[in-house]
């Protein structure tokens, strides 16, 4: 069975072809053609990772997986969060770690800490399920790392390794993507097994 990635996001890519080898599914990725994704405009993730596989899935005419993720700073209370791709101006990977650790400035060790939330939404053939997962951590002082995407040369895990100091098969193992991931897989073959019986 294929099911698309509703993802624009390569970083997001990368990871999910990675998490899907050996899987009994067939995942790939939106066609070129298709330049963007709808306008986030739910409140939660769960909601925007709808919009983007169902949007697909509809577009495509195939089960589609739908990605929601960001981090929540705690002293900021819970932001960035579901802005956290549009958190700076520009919006770009650099500029949005850059805008974090300034408004993190001063804050000592302990006030540091944070999360990265991701909600996975699949969208077959009308049937919404989901799943989700959270890497604790801390935002940094400073960029260490050149693996991975958007805030991980920022993100300290509880090993105190930057993320973007881990290979992919280390982030994967501990990743709040590969946990949803995990758990969606769960829930998709759920779903096929109960459909074959009925
Ligand atoms: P799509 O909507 O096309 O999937 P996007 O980048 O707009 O791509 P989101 O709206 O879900 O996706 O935004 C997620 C933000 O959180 C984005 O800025 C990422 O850089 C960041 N993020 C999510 N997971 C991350 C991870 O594993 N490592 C680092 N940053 C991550």
């Amino acid at each position: 069975m294929k099911i698309a990635i509703a993802t624009k996001n390569n970083g997001k890519l990368k990871e999910f072809e990675e998490l899907a080898k050996g899987t009994p599914y067939e995942f790939i990725k939106i066609p070129e053609i298709i330049k963007d994704l709808p306008p986030e405009t739910g409140n939660t993730f769960y909601e925007n990772a709808l919009i983007k596989a169902e949007f697909i899935s509809k577009k495509l005419g195939i089960p589609a997986i739908g990605d929601d993720s960001g981090l929540e700073v705690d002293a900021l209370n819970g932001s960035p969060g579901i802005f956290s791709a549009r958190y700076s101006k520009t919006g770009l990977d650099n500029d949005n770690c850059l805008k974090l650790m300034e408004n993190l400035d001063g804050l000592q060790e302990d006030k540091r800490s944070a999360r990265f939330r991701c909600c996975l939404v699949g969208y077959f053939e009308g049937k919404i399920i989901q799943s989700n997962g959270t890497l604790e951590g801390s935002i940094a002082r400073e960029f260490k790392g050149t693996n991975g995407f958007g805030y991980d040369p920022i993100f300290i895990t509880e090993n105190g390794k930057h993320l973007a100091e881990l290979e992919k098969d280390e982030k994967n193992s501990i990743s709040h993507r590969s946990e949803a991931f995990k758990t969606l897989l769960n829930k998709i073959s759920e779903l096929f097994n109960k459909s074959f019986v009925e």
